[in-house]
Protein backbone atom coordinates (compact mmCIF):
# COMPACT_ATOMS: atom_id res chain seq x y z
CA UNK A 1 0.00 0.00 0.00
CA UNK A 2 1.50 3.38 -0.71
CA UNK A 3 0.18 6.64 1.10
CA UNK A 4 1.04 10.37 1.20
CA UNK A 5 1.57 11.20 4.63
CA UNK A 6 3.09 8.23 6.11
CA UNK A 7 5.83 5.93 6.14
CA UNK A 8 5.30 1.78 6.78
CA UNK A 9 7.49 -0.82 7.02
CA UNK A 10 6.90 -4.38 7.85
CA UNK A 11 9.60 -6.60 8.80
CA UNK A 12 8.22 -10.22 8.27
CA UNK A 13 10.92 -11.84 9.78
CA UNK A 14 10.67 -10.03 13.39
CA UNK A 15 6.91 -9.48 13.01
CA UNK A 16 7.69 -5.70 13.60
CA UNK A 17 5.07 -3.44 11.66
CA UNK A 18 6.15 0.47 11.92
CA UNK A 19 4.39 3.79 10.90
CA UNK A 20 6.17 6.77 10.39
CA UNK A 21 3.76 10.33 10.37
CA UNK A 22 5.67 12.33 7.93
CA UNK A 23 4.63 15.58 7.48
CA UNK A 24 7.89 16.91 9.48
CA UNK A 25 7.66 20.07 8.17
CA UNK A 26 4.41 21.19 9.63
CA UNK A 27 5.57 18.83 12.97
CA UNK A 28 3.45 16.06 12.06
CA UNK A 29 0.43 17.97 12.36
CA UNK A 30 -2.72 14.98 12.09
CA UNK A 31 -4.91 16.55 9.28
CA UNK A 32 -7.97 14.13 8.84
CA UNK A 33 -5.99 12.73 5.61
CA UNK A 34 -2.90 12.00 7.46
CA UNK A 35 -5.46 10.29 10.50
CA UNK A 36 -6.82 8.23 7.99
CA UNK A 37 -4.04 7.03 6.01
CA UNK A 38 -3.28 6.33 9.59
CA UNK A 39 -6.47 4.21 10.12
CA UNK A 40 -6.19 2.44 6.90
CA UNK A 41 -2.13 1.19 7.79
CA UNK A 42 -3.64 0.11 11.37
CA UNK A 43 -6.34 -1.58 9.62
CA UNK A 44 -4.48 -3.35 6.76
CA UNK A 45 -1.34 -4.34 9.62
CA UNK A 46 -3.76 -5.67 12.24
CA UNK A 47 -5.26 -7.86 9.56
CA UNK A 48 -1.93 -9.43 8.77
CA UNK A 49 -0.91 -12.99 10.65
CA UNK A 50 2.96 -12.23 10.33
CA UNK A 51 2.80 -8.70 12.38
CA UNK A 52 2.82 -9.07 16.22
CA UNK A 53 3.83 -5.41 17.31
CA UNK A 54 3.38 -2.19 15.40
CA UNK A 55 5.87 1.06 16.35
CA UNK A 56 3.88 4.59 15.62
CA UNK A 57 6.86 7.65 15.09
CA UNK A 58 6.98 11.04 13.88
CA UNK A 59 9.50 11.72 11.21
CA UNK A 60 12.04 14.52 12.00
CA UNK A 61 12.53 14.18 15.42
CA UNK A 62 11.35 17.90 16.06
CA UNK A 63 7.45 16.61 17.28
CA UNK A 64 6.00 13.01 17.54
CA UNK A 65 3.31 15.35 16.39
CA UNK A 66 2.08 19.03 17.03
CA UNK A 67 -1.58 17.95 17.30
CA UNK A 68 -4.76 18.14 15.20
CA UNK A 69 -3.78 20.08 12.18
CA UNK A 70 -5.08 23.54 13.43
CA UNK A 71 -4.83 25.31 10.03
CA UNK A 72 -7.29 22.28 9.02
CA UNK A 73 -9.58 22.64 11.69
CA UNK A 74 -10.13 26.39 11.81
CA UNK A 75 -12.71 26.63 9.52
CA UNK A 76 -14.43 23.68 10.67
CA UNK A 77 -18.05 24.00 12.07
CA UNK A 78 -20.14 22.76 14.61
CA UNK A 79 -22.04 21.02 12.28
CA UNK A 80 -19.64 19.84 9.83
CA UNK A 81 -17.90 18.12 13.29
CA UNK A 82 -21.49 16.22 13.93
CA UNK A 83 -22.04 15.45 10.88
CA UNK A 84 -18.37 14.06 9.75
CA UNK A 85 -18.51 12.17 13.37
CA UNK A 86 -14.99 14.22 13.23
CA UNK A 87 -12.58 12.44 15.24
CA UNK A 88 -14.35 9.59 16.14
CA UNK A 89 -14.41 8.67 12.36
CA UNK A 90 -10.68 8.18 11.72
CA UNK A 91 -9.18 8.61 15.27
CA UNK A 92 -10.10 5.93 16.98
CA UNK A 93 -8.86 3.16 15.32
CA UNK A 94 -5.63 3.41 16.54
CA UNK A 95 -6.62 2.54 19.96
CA UNK A 96 -9.02 -0.59 18.65
CA UNK A 97 -5.92 -2.01 16.98
CA UNK A 98 -6.33 -5.71 18.75
CA UNK A 99 -2.40 -5.80 18.18
CA UNK A 100 0.01 -4.87 20.67
CA UNK A 101 1.16 -0.61 19.96
CA UNK A 102 4.09 1.07 20.69
CA UNK A 103 4.34 4.94 20.39
CA UNK A 104 7.86 5.99 20.29
CA UNK A 105 8.05 9.95 20.82
CA UNK A 106 10.62 12.45 19.56
CA UNK A 107 10.07 15.98 20.73
CA UNK A 108 6.71 17.49 21.10
CA UNK A 109 3.29 15.28 21.51
CA UNK A 110 1.05 17.76 21.64
CA UNK A 111 -2.66 18.18 21.80
CA UNK A 112 -3.96 15.18 19.47
CA UNK A 113 -0.63 14.05 19.75
CA UNK A 114 -0.59 13.18 22.93
CA UNK A 115 -3.67 11.80 22.66
CA UNK A 116 -2.30 9.18 20.27
CA UNK A 117 0.56 8.21 21.69
CA UNK A 118 -2.05 7.38 25.03
CA UNK A 119 -3.99 5.64 22.23
CA UNK A 120 -1.04 2.87 21.84
CA UNK A 121 -0.43 0.44 24.65
CA UNK A 122 3.11 1.31 25.82
CA UNK A 123 4.65 4.72 24.97
CA UNK A 124 8.43 5.19 25.13
CA UNK A 125 10.17 8.80 24.98
CA UNK A 126 13.61 10.39 23.95
CA UNK A 127 14.82 12.60 26.38
CA UNK A 128 13.90 15.84 23.82
CA UNK A 129 9.95 14.59 24.76
CA UNK A 130 7.33 16.91 25.67
CA UNK A 131 4.09 16.13 26.11
CA UNK A 132 1.17 18.68 26.39
CA UNK A 133 -2.30 19.39 25.97
CA UNK A 134 -2.23 22.93 24.80
CA UNK A 135 -6.20 23.33 23.55
CA UNK A 136 -6.58 25.91 25.94
CA UNK A 137 -4.31 28.04 24.65
CA UNK A 138 -6.71 27.90 21.58
CA UNK A 139 -10.20 28.19 23.25
CA UNK A 140 -10.46 24.48 22.81
CA UNK A 141 -10.44 21.50 24.89
CA UNK A 142 -8.66 18.00 24.05
CA UNK A 143 -11.09 15.94 21.82
CA UNK A 144 -9.57 12.65 21.28
CA UNK A 145 -9.32 11.31 25.39
CA UNK A 146 -6.85 13.58 26.14
CA UNK A 147 -9.20 14.84 29.65
CA UNK A 148 -10.07 11.02 29.90
CA UNK A 149 -6.96 9.20 29.53
CA UNK A 150 -4.71 11.56 30.81
CA UNK A 151 -6.14 11.94 33.97
CA UNK A 152 -6.74 7.81 34.44
CA UNK A 153 -3.16 7.65 33.70
CA UNK A 154 -1.69 10.51 35.67
CA UNK A 155 -4.10 11.44 37.68
CA UNK A 156 -6.30 14.54 38.36
CA UNK A 157 -4.31 17.07 39.73
CA UNK A 158 -1.34 16.57 37.18
CA UNK A 159 -4.06 16.08 34.28
CA UNK A 160 -6.09 19.60 35.70
CA UNK A 161 -2.46 21.25 35.45
CA UNK A 162 -1.59 20.18 31.92
CA UNK A 163 -5.04 21.05 30.38
CA UNK A 164 -5.73 24.35 32.09
CA UNK A 165 -2.35 25.59 32.11
CA UNK A 166 -1.00 24.15 28.87
CA UNK A 167 2.33 23.13 30.21
CA UNK A 168 4.27 20.43 28.57
CA UNK A 169 5.65 17.36 30.85
CA UNK A 170 9.59 16.86 30.27
CA UNK A 171 10.20 13.59 29.69
CA UNK A 172 11.51 13.07 32.78
CA UNK A 173 8.54 14.35 34.04
CA UNK A 174 6.19 11.98 31.83
CA UNK A 175 8.28 8.98 32.92
CA UNK A 176 8.30 9.67 36.61
CA UNK A 177 4.60 10.08 36.43
CA UNK A 178 3.91 6.65 34.63
CA UNK A 179 2.89 8.26 31.62
CA UNK A 180 5.77 6.51 29.38
CA UNK A 181 7.67 3.53 30.29
CA UNK A 182 10.65 3.81 29.50
CA UNK A 183 13.15 6.90 28.12
CA UNK A 184 16.21 6.86 26.55
CA UNK A 185 19.15 9.50 24.52
CA UNK A 186 17.06 10.45 21.90
CA UNK A 187 19.31 8.90 19.02
CA UNK A 188 18.73 5.55 20.80
CA UNK A 189 14.95 5.87 20.92
CA UNK A 190 14.09 4.24 17.26
CA UNK A 191 16.33 0.93 18.59
CA UNK A 192 14.65 1.02 21.61
CA UNK A 193 10.92 0.78 20.33
CA UNK A 194 11.77 -1.63 17.46
CA UNK A 195 13.85 -3.71 19.50
CA UNK A 196 10.23 -3.76 22.55
CA UNK A 197 8.39 -4.21 19.90
CA UNK A 198 10.75 -7.09 17.99
CA UNK A 199 10.44 -8.56 21.64
CA UNK A 200 6.37 -8.55 22.07
CA UNK A 201 6.69 -10.12 18.68
CA UNK A 202 8.63 -12.69 19.42
CA UNK A 203 5.99 -13.86 22.14
CA UNK A 204 2.85 -16.17 20.96
CA UNK A 205 0.31 -13.29 18.72
CA UNK A 206 -3.24 -14.95 20.80
CA UNK A 207 -1.37 -14.48 24.22
CA UNK A 208 -0.32 -11.19 23.96
CA UNK A 209 -3.38 -9.97 22.60
CA UNK A 210 -5.25 -11.13 25.66
CA UNK A 211 -2.96 -9.77 27.53
CA UNK A 212 -3.56 -6.40 25.78
CA UNK A 213 -7.56 -6.59 26.01
CA UNK A 214 -7.19 -7.33 30.01
CA UNK A 215 -4.62 -4.68 30.71
CA UNK A 216 -7.06 -2.48 28.94
CA UNK A 217 -10.21 -3.74 31.05
CA UNK A 218 -8.32 -2.46 33.92
CA UNK A 219 -9.19 1.21 32.57
CA UNK A 220 -12.51 0.49 31.60
CA UNK A 221 -14.46 -1.24 34.75
CA UNK A 222 -14.24 -2.41 38.31
CA UNK A 223 -11.19 -3.52 40.21
CA UNK A 224 -13.83 -7.04 40.58
CA UNK A 225 -15.11 -7.07 36.80
CA UNK A 226 -11.35 -6.60 35.89
CA UNK A 227 -9.73 -9.24 38.26
CA UNK A 228 -13.24 -11.76 36.67
CA UNK A 229 -11.71 -10.87 33.31
CA UNK A 230 -8.27 -11.44 33.36
CA UNK A 231 -9.53 -14.63 35.51
CA UNK A 232 -11.96 -16.27 32.55
CA UNK A 233 -8.74 -15.05 30.26
CA UNK A 234 -6.59 -17.12 32.02
CA UNK A 235 -8.69 -20.13 32.38
CA UNK A 236 -9.39 -19.67 28.60
CA UNK A 237 -5.84 -19.28 27.33
CA UNK A 238 -5.43 -22.99 27.93
CA UNK A 239 -7.41 -24.27 25.52
CA UNK A 240 -4.52 -22.08 22.80
CA UNK A 241 -1.78 -24.59 21.26
CA UNK A 242 0.50 -22.02 22.20
CA UNK A 243 -0.10 -22.14 26.02
CA UNK A 244 0.70 -26.05 26.06
CA UNK A 245 3.49 -25.63 24.05
CA UNK A 246 5.20 -23.07 26.28
CA UNK A 247 4.58 -25.15 29.30
CA UNK A 248 5.83 -28.31 27.44
CA UNK A 249 9.29 -26.37 26.42
CA UNK A 250 9.47 -25.48 29.57
CA UNK A 251 9.80 -28.56 30.54
CA UNK A 252 11.84 -29.82 28.17
CA UNK A 253 14.13 -27.30 28.56
CA UNK A 254 14.10 -26.10 25.24
CA UNK A 255 12.90 -22.95 23.64
CA UNK A 256 8.96 -22.65 22.42
CA UNK A 257 7.97 -22.57 18.70
CA UNK A 258 4.37 -20.96 18.63
CA UNK A 259 1.95 -21.67 16.08
CA UNK A 260 -0.74 -19.31 17.03
CA UNK A 261 -3.61 -21.40 17.39
N1 LIG B 1 -1.43 22.27 13.26
C1 LIG B 1 -1.03 22.85 12.11
N2 LIG B 1 0.24 23.25 11.88
C2 LIG B 1 1.13 23.06 12.87
C3 LIG B 1 0.79 22.45 14.11
C4 LIG B 1 -0.56 22.04 14.28
N3 LIG B 1 -0.99 21.44 15.40
N4 LIG B 1 1.90 22.42 14.87
C5 LIG B 1 2.90 22.96 14.14
N5 LIG B 1 2.45 23.37 12.94
C6 LIG B 1 3.16 24.01 11.86
C7 LIG B 1 3.42 25.48 12.14
O1 LIG B 1 2.28 26.26 11.83
C8 LIG B 1 4.58 25.75 11.20
O2 LIG B 1 4.08 25.88 9.88
P1 LIG B 1 4.64 26.98 8.84
O3 LIG B 1 4.38 28.28 9.47
O4 LIG B 1 6.12 26.66 8.72
O5 LIG B 1 3.86 26.71 7.59
C9 LIG B 1 5.37 24.47 11.27
O6 LIG B 1 4.48 23.47 11.75
C10 LIG B 1 6.54 24.54 12.22
O7 LIG B 1 6.04 25.03 13.45
P2 LIG B 1 6.92 25.96 14.41
O8 LIG B 1 7.75 26.91 13.61
O9 LIG B 1 6.00 26.51 15.43
O10 LIG B 1 7.92 24.86 15.02
P3 LIG B 1 8.57 24.80 16.46
O11 LIG B 1 9.45 23.61 16.43
O12 LIG B 1 9.18 26.13 16.85
O13 LIG B 1 7.36 24.54 17.47
C11 LIG B 1 5.34 23.36 18.23
C12 LIG B 1 6.64 23.31 17.40
C13 LIG B 1 4.63 22.03 18.00
C14 LIG B 1 5.69 23.52 19.73
C15 LIG B 1 4.49 24.61 17.79
O14 LIG B 1 4.35 24.56 16.39
C16 LIG B 1 3.13 24.59 18.40
O15 LIG B 1 2.95 25.09 19.52
N6 LIG B 1 2.16 24.02 17.66
C17 LIG B 1 0.78 24.00 18.10
C18 LIG B 1 0.60 23.03 19.25
C19 LIG B 1 -0.86 22.91 19.67
O16 LIG B 1 -1.50 23.90 20.06
N7 LIG B 1 -1.35 21.71 19.58
C20 LIG B 1 -2.73 21.42 19.92
C21 LIG B 1 -3.47 21.44 18.63
S1 LIG B 1 -5.20 21.39 18.92
C22 LIG B 1 -11.62 18.14 18.82
C23 LIG B 1 -10.79 17.06 18.59
C24 LIG B 1 -9.47 17.15 18.76
C25 LIG B 1 -8.90 18.32 19.13
C26 LIG B 1 -9.71 19.40 19.37
C27 LIG B 1 -11.06 19.34 19.21
N8 LIG B 1 -13.03 18.07 18.65
C28 LIG B 1 -13.66 16.78 18.38
C29 LIG B 1 -13.85 19.23 18.66
C30 LIG B 1 -7.50 18.40 19.22
C31 LIG B 1 -6.96 19.60 19.11
C32 LIG B 1 -5.55 19.78 19.00
O17 LIG B 1 -4.73 18.90 18.93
Amino acid sequence: MSYKLIETNLDEVTGVASIVLNRPEQRNALSSELMTELSEAIEHFEGLPVVGCIVISGKGGKAFAGGADIKEMAGRTYSQNYKDNFITANWERVAQCRKPTIAAVSGYALGGGCELAMMCDIIVAGENAKFGQPEINLALLPGAGGTQRLTRFIGKSTAMDMCLTGRMLTAAEALSLGLVSRVVPTDELMDLALDMAKTIASKSRMTAMMVKEAVNTAYETSLSQGVLFERRAFHSVFATGDAKEGMTAFTENRPPRWDNK
